[in-house]
C-alpha cells in the first residue's frame, strides 16, 4: 500500500506503538486476567490514539482498537453459511448418563474401560459465535443460527474488547475460525438492568437473554456499551498451520493467539475424574462471576475424536453434563408480606415447592409492589423462579399463557401483618412501611439480629432462630434487653443446653468491648452502613456528640448526605432510642476513645487507609480488616492515590497493578504482620 506523503514518519510510528501497546494491555486484561495498568491509564492510551487518528484519518485501519465503538445501524443481519456446521452438544443429566457416554466411546474405540483422556471446562450460559480470521485479521463473526446458517454480526462482535481484531503472534494460520461463547457476567447484567429501568426500558430476564439481545442489536454503537465478553472453546476451519493432536494443547494455542479461554480448563483422565471435576465446579457455581449451566467434557485426542465421529447434529466425542436448572416454573400459591428492620414491607411469593439449582425453594422475593405490577404477577399464576449466584430466589416473570381465570393481583395490606400498625408509602418511593417502629415484633427481631451480627456487635452464637424464639417468648423486647439475659432463662429455651447458654452469656460479655463505629452501625439507623458508621465515629469521636449533632454538622461528614443526616437526627430525636443507647452504655458497652488512638501504640494506624487483596495465609479478609480497624485504620475496597498501602496476599487481583501505577506501597503477608506488630 503506498504511504501517503503527508504523514510524518514519527506519527505513523506513534500510531503503531499505541495500537500495539493497547492490544498488549487488552490481552493482559481479557486473556491473562492480569492487567498491568489502570482503566484510566488504558483510556488515556486510547484517547491519544484517537486524537492522532482524527488528525490523520489515513492512519485509521479497521483493526485499530479505536474502531470498537460501533458503526451506523444496519437494517438487517445477512445470513452466513458456516463452512463447517456448528454442532450442538449432547447432554447428560446424571452419573449414569456419563457412564453411558464413556461406554459408547470405549465401544467405538474398541477399548476395554480404559481411562480415556478428556478436556474439561465449565459451560458458559451465553450464545455460541464463530469468528473467522484471514491473515490474522477478523473478517467475519456469525451466530450459530441453526448450525448451518447463522447471522452476520461482525459489526457487533468488533465492539467486544475480548475479541481480537488482529491476531498478535508470529505463528498465525492463513485462515482460522475460532468458536466460543459470548456471555454477560452477573455484575454487568445487574448494571445493565438498572440502566434499562432508569431509562424506562425493559429489564432482561437473565444474563443469557441480555447477551443474546445485545449481540443481535442492529445498532452496534449500543452493543459497544453492553458488558459482553467472549471466551473461546474450539477451532472450526483452519488452514495453513500445523496443529497439535490434543484439544487441550489447541486451546493453549488459541490463548497464545490472543483469545480468552476458560481459566478452569483442565485435562482429566477417565469418567470418575470427570465426575469429580463436575462436583468441584458445581460447588463453585455460586461464587463465579458469571453463569454456567454445566460442564463440557471432550475427548482430548483428536484422532480419537475422528474415530468417535458425529451423530446427527452433535459430536460423539463431547458431552455437556448439565447442572440442575436455575430457572424453573412453579405455581404462585400466595403472597405474604415480610417486615424488615426498618419497617419496609417486602412481598414474598409462597410457591409450590420446587428444586431450583439443586435447592428446594418454596419462597421467593417479589421485591416491591411496583415490580409486581410491572411484571403483572398474579396469585394462582404459573411463574418463573430463578436462583442464581448467592442472591435470594426471585420471581422473574409470569407465564401469561397458563393463567387461570380466577388469578388475583396481590394487594398491599393497609395494616402491618405483624403488629397491626398502619402501613404508609412515602411519596416518590416504591417501598411501603409499617409505622409501628419498636412496637412491631418483626422490626424488633430484625433490629436485634442486626445488632448481634458479625459486623456489628459480633455476638457469637446469637443466630436468627434464637432471636426469633427469644422475642416470641417475650424474653427480650429490644436490643436494650440483651445484656440483662440470665443463664436460667436461656437454659430453658428449646434446644439450649447449659453449656450453650453459658457460651452465649460469655459472648455477650465479650461483645461489650467494641469500637464506636461498630456500636453506631449496630444501632441500625436507616441507611447507616459500616462505612458511614466509621466516618461518623471518626468525626464525632463520642456517642454524646453524635446524639446532639445538627443536620449541618452531620452533613459535613464524609459519605453523609441530606437523607442519612436526617435519618441520624430522627433516630436520636426519639426518646426511646436515647434511653436504649444510655442503657447499653450503662450495662458496660465500651470502646477505646478515638482521641486516645493517636497516642496508643496498639492503635497506631489512625489516619491510614488500606486495601486488602488476594488470600492471606491463615487469615480471612474480614479478619485482616478487623485487625487493621482495631488499630484505628480505615479499610477500603478500592485503590486510589490516597491509599496508604495495599496488602496483597496470594493471587491478588488487579488492585496490585493499580497500586503500582499510582505508586501506592504494596505489603506482602510478612510486611503486613510487621505492620500489626
Ligand atoms: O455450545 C458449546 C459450548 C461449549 C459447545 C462446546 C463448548 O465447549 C466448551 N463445544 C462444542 C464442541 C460444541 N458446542 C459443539
Amino acid at each position: 500500500m503506498p504511504v501517503p506523503e503527508n504523514i510524518p514518519e514519527n506519527i505513523r510510528a506513534d500510531c503503531k506503538m499505541l495500537r500495539d501497546e493497547i492490544n498488549r494491555h487488552n490481552c493482559r486484561y481479557y486473556v491473562l486476567d492480569d492487567p498491568q495498568i489502570t482503566d484510566q491509564a488504558y483510556d488515556q492510551l486510547l484517547r491519544r490514539l484517537q486524537r492522532l487518528e482524527t488528525q490523520y484519518p489515513e492512519q485509521v485501519s479497521s483493526d485499530s482498537p479505536t474502531q470498537r465503538v460501533g458503526a451506523a445501524p444496519a437494517t438487517h443481519f445477512e445470513s452466513v453459511r458456516h463452512e463447517m456446521p456448528m454442532l450442538s452438544l449432547d447432554n447428560a443429566f446424571d452419573e449414569a448418563e456419563m457412564m453411558a457416554f464413556e461406554k459408547r466411546l470405549n465401544d467405538k474405540l474398541s477399548k476395554e474401560s480404559t481411562s480415556l483422556p478428556y478436556t474439561a471446562e465449565p459451560k458458559l450460559d451465553g450464545l455460541a459465535v464463530s469468528l473467522l480470521y484471514e491473515q490474522g485479521l477478523l473478517i467475519q463473526a456469525a451466530t450459530r443460527g441453526d448450525g448451518k446458517n447463522g447471522e452476520n454480526i461482525t459489526a457487533n462482535a468488533r465492539t467486544l474488547g475480548s475479541i481480537p481484531l488482529r491476531l498478535q503472534t508470529e505463528r498465525i494460520p492463513a485462515r482460522i475460525e475460532v468458536r466460543g461463547e459470548v456471555y454477560m457476567d452477573h455484575a454487568g447484567f445487574r448494571a445493565l438492568n438498572e440502566r434499562q429501568l432508569e431509562n424506562g426500558g425493559k429489564e432482561f430476564a437473565n444474563p443469557r437473554n441480555a447477551a443474546a439481545g445485545s449481540l443481535r442489536l442492529l445498532d452496534s454503537r449500543i452493543t459497544a456499551k453492553r458488558p459482553l465478553t467472549f471466551c473461546s472453546y474450539g477451532i472450526g476451519v483452519i488452514e495453513g498451520d500445523y496443529l497439535d493432536d490434543s484439544h487441550y494443547d489447541r486451546m493453549m494455542f488459541l490463548q497464545s493467539l490472543g483469545f480468552p479461554i476458560s481459566p478452569y480448563i483442565e485435562r482429566v483422565s477417565g469418567i470418575d475424574a470427570c465426575i469429580d471435576y463436575y462436583r468441584a465446579i458445581l460447588q463453585k457455581r455460586d461464587e463465579l462471576a458469571f453463569e454456567i449451566d454445566g460442564v463440557v467434557f471432550k475427548l482430548d485426542n483428536l484422532q480419537q475424536q475422528a474415530i468417535a465421529g458425529t451423530v446427527s447434529r452433535a459430536p460423539r466425542w463431547a458431552i455437556a453434563y448439565k447442572f440442575p436448572a436455575q430457572e424453573v416454573m412453579t405455581k404462585l400459591l400466595d403472597v405474604d408480606f415480610q417486615v424488615g428492620r426498618t419497617g419496609t414491607l417486602t412481598p414474598v411469593a409462597r410457591l409450590e415447592p420446587v428444586a431450583v439449582g439443586g435447592v428446594m425453594v418454596s419462597n421467593a422475593t417479589l421485591h416491591n409492589m411496583d415490580e409486581i405490577q410491572r411484571k403483572d404477577i398474579r396469585i394462582g399464576d404459573m411463574v418463573i423462579v430463578r436462583r442464581a449466584g448467592d442472591v435470594i430466589p426471585e420471581v422473574v416473570s409470569t407465564v401469561v399463557d397458563k393463567r387461570v381465570q380466577d388469578s388475583a393481583l396481590p394487594e398491599m395490606p393497609r395494616r402491618c401483618p405483624v403488629c397491626d400498625s398502619s402501613v404508609t408509602q412515602q411519596e416518590g418511593q416504591a417501598a411501603y412501611r409499617c409505622t409501628g417502629g419498636l412496637v412491631c415484633a418483626a422490626q424488633r427481631k430484625e433490629a436485634i439480629k442486626h445488632f448481634a451480627s458479625r459486623k456489628a456487635m459480633d455476638v457469637e452464637g446469637l443466630g436468627d432462630k434464637l432471636v426469633e424464639q427469644m422475642v416470641e417468648q417475650k424474653m427480650i423486647d429490644s436490643i436494650g434487653d440483651l445484656y440483662h439475659l440470665e443463664m436460667v432463662e436461656l437454659a430453658a429455651l428449646d434446644r439450649m443446653a447449659e453449656k450453650s447458654a453459658q457460651n452465649l452469656i460469655d459472648a455477650l460479655e465479650k461483645s461489650k468491648q467494641t469500637t464506636l463505629a461498630r456500636f453506631i452501625y449496630a444501632l441500625g439507623i436507616r441507611e447507616v452502613g459500616e462505612t458511614t458508621a466509621e466516618s461518623l465515629a471518626n468525626h464525632f469521636k463520642s456517642i454524646e456528640s453524635l446524639q446532639e449533632a445538627e443536620i449541618d454538622h452531620l452533613q459535613a461528614v464524609d459519605d453523609v448526605g441530606p437523607v442519612v443526616a436526617e435519618n441520624v437526627r430522627l433516630f436520636f430525636q426519639q426518646p426511646e432510642n436515647r434511653e436504649i443507647v444510655g442503657g447499653l452504655i450503662g450495662q458496660g458497652i465500651h470502646w477505646p476513645s478515638i482521641e486516645d488512638k493517636r497516642n496508643n501504640s496498639e492503635l497506631s494506624l489512625v489516619g491510614n487507609t488500606y486495601v486488602i487483596t488476594g488470600m492471606l495465609e491463615g487469615l480471612g479478609r474480614d479478619e485482616a480488616a478487623a485487625l487493621l480497624k482495631a488499630r484505628g485504620a480505615r479499610v477500603s475496597s478500592s485503590v486510589s492515590a490516597k491509599t496508604t498501602a495495599v496488602i496483597a496476599g496470594e493471587k491478588p487481583g488487579s488492585k496490585v497493578s493499580k497500586a503500582a501505577t499510582l505508586g501506592v506501597p504494596i505489603l506482602d503477608q510478612i510486611a503486613f504482620q510487621a505492620l500489626l506488630g
